[in-house]
This record gives C-alpha cells, structure tokens and sequence, in this order.
C-alpha cells in the first residue's frame, strides 16, 4: 500500500530516521529519480541491492525534471521516494544513512559510533571532490571524442528520439556540449587543477586499499561503495584509467564490480570504447600537466556537515557564451590524441 499520496511525500526527509520496528520487506517500494549513467545514482542502486530492497527506476528528463518537482527536496539525482514511510530525500549519502537506519539489514554503515562517523567522513568527502572532478572529466572525455553521445543520453525519447538520429544527434551535441560545460565548467579544467587534485586524491587512496583492502575497518561499508561508484567516469579517462600508480585502484574497484555484479557497462562506456577501437586513437595527453608531486594542492575539507555540489545555473543568454568554450574544449584544450591502448581492466 502507498500511504504516501496524500501529503507526506511531498516534504523532504532529513537523512536522520528510526528504525522500522516492524516492516513487511515485500510491501516496501523505494522510488528512484534517476538518470540512469550518473555515478551518484550508481551508488545508491548498488546500496539498495545490497540491502536487498524492493525499488523501481523512474528516469527524469534533465531539463525540466518535471517528475520530481512535486518533492521539496534539492532537485537533484538520486532522490529517493520510500513510499512505506512516506519519506523523500535527496543527496546519495543520506539516502544511504536513511536506508540502513530505517532497514537495518545488510548494514552499509558501521555501529561503532568512531567508525561509523569516519566512514560517514569519507562519503561526505569523496562526494564532495571525487564525484564532481570525476564528473567534470568524464564529460569532458565525452566532448572530446564522441560528443554525438550527449544526445542519446539526454535526449533518447525527446521527439520519439529524433535527437538520437545520426544527422540530429551531431546537431544537437554542440547545444548539449555548451550547456554541461557551463553547468559544470569544464572549460575550467586545467585553471581548476581538476587533473592534480584527483591525482593528489587519488594515489594515497590506492596505497591505502592497498595495505588495508577497505576504506574504514578492514571491511566492506558505504565508503566503499562511494569510491568504487564515484571513480566510474574516470574509466573513460585516459590519464587515470592508464595510470600506472592507480591500476591497483582500478583492479580493487574492478574485484567489488564483480564480487557485486555492478561490472555491467555504462552506454557511454561502450559508446566511446567503440569509437575509440575504430579511430584507433583517444584523446590522452595532459600536455600541461606538471607533476603533482612538485605542486602543492589545496587540502581537502577536514570536517564536512553536507556534500558540497558544483552545478551552476545556465540561461539561454549564458548558453550563447557556452560555444566558444565548448569549441575550445573540444579541439584546442591542450589534451593531445595517442593511440588508443585498452586500460588494463578491461582486460578482465
Ligand atoms: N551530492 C549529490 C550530487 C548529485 C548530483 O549532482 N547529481 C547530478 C547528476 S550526476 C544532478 O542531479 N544534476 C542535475 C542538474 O545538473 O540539474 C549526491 O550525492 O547525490
């Protein structure tokens, strides 16, 4: 029974709930707002599997986000609508926080309240860094190589997916490509340092999984979960996914892939994965890229109460100013072509 359609749904749960005392797992239904090839979405599908609880996919469009407005919570995916408790919430982490509270089986977050609190840390951090600088560069990847993909994955049943044919689908992609790239300043790239800061993030991460197998306790929890999820677009980056100090990373995220049957392909995985075995060439040298070592990075936060976000607010009269940055990005952002050579986890 859904007791949510009168009124409950429409307020935005706090992240903070009770366990249900008593609850029937069959009757549960988690509503997920979802784009499906978002990496925070991942996260909270993988949890939900993890926890084994019933829930259905409900995709958004992008641009209007009309399917979701009726809740009062940040208009962003995942947003989870539990439709036994009447409770809606958005924001990965406490969706994941809320559903281990309120279902308590297959714990995703510790008990003991120190690990718990650092493993809370550690989502709240990665969401805050990895997820957007993953964003950006995965995107970015996509402009380069295979914009024509933008349609297809935001636009498939616009106009009975008439932007997803060949002609419409290339024409579209400029607007597309404009627009993300002033939503999330791809053309900021290199002045941002998003390359080193992930770079800097990235290696002590790997050396960490290294000696202790899992981010908090020396086993498997949500912070695990955010890394493997999080690090996904930067499977399609080749600075990353061929890096020789992180190939332990992405054999750790590859083992939990399987060991959770999360390894299926993103389509945009696959889109640029066939463009690149035809042309025989990626887009993959940093040429401005000095050594991270040599370079001080900013810290990252140390004590974080919510995720920081990085989405700005794009208009029709911003949008004119997107196509020369888009344009840049594409040809002249200084991220040479090499021959394309599959990353090693590809390779099984
Ligand atoms: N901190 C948020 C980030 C969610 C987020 O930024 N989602 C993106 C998709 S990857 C989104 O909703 N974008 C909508 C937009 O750009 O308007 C979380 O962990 O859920």
């Amino acid at each position: 029974m859904d007791v949510s359609q009168d009124h409950a749904a429409l307020t935005c749960g706090t992240g903070v709930a009770a366990p249900l005392l008593w609850f029937d797992k069959e009757m549960v239904m988690i509503e997920l707002y979802k784009l499906h090839w978002s990496h925070y979405v991942e996260k909270v599908r993988w949890a939900l599997d993890f926890k084994q609880l019933n829930w259905r996919g409900i995709d958004i469009v992008a641009f209007t986000k009309k399917e979701m407005q009726r809740f009062d919570c940040a208009q962003t995916v995942p947003l989870i609508h539990d439709t036994a408790t009447g409770v809606a919430i958005s924001d990965s982490s406490p969706i994941i926080r809320y559903l281990d509270e309120t279902y308590p089986e297959h714990a995703l977050l510790p008990w003991d309240p120190a690990e718990r609190e650092e493993v809370w840390q550690w989502m709240l951090r990665l969401d805050s860094t990895l997820g957007l600088h993953a964003r950006r560069l995965g995107y970015t990847q996509l402009i380069m190589e295979c914009p024509n993909a933008l349609s297809r994955l935001f636009m498939p049943n616009v106009a009975g997916g008439l932007f997803t044919r060949p002609v419409l689908r290339a024409l579209a992609a400029p607007v597309l490509g404009a627009m993300l790239t002033l939503r999330f300043r791809f053309h900021r790239n290199r002045e941002d340092r998003v390359y080193e800061a992930l770079e800097a993030q990235l290696v002590p991460i790997a050396m960490k999984l290294e000696r202790d197998g899992f981010l908090v306790g020396g086993r498997f929890t949500a912070a695990d979960i955010t890394l493997a999820s999080l690090l996904r677009p930067l499977r399609i980056v080749p600075h990353f996914a061929n890096h020789p100090q992180l190939q332990l990373l992405f054999a750790w995220q590859g083992r939990l892939f399987r060991e959770h049957a999360r390894d299926v392909a993103f389509p945009y995985e696959e889109l640029i994965q066939a463009q690149r075995q035809r042309r025989g060439s990626m887009r993959g040298k940093v040429s401005w890229m000095r050594s991270v070592s040599t370079t001080t990075m900013p810290g990252e936060p140390s004590h974080l109460q919510v995720a920081h976000n990085d989405i700005h607010p794009v208009n029709r009269w911003t949008l004119v100013l997107g196509l020369p940055a888009y344009m840049k990005l594409r040809w002249f952002n200084g991220i040479g072509k090499m021959r394309y050579v599959p990353a090693a986890f590809l390779a099984g």
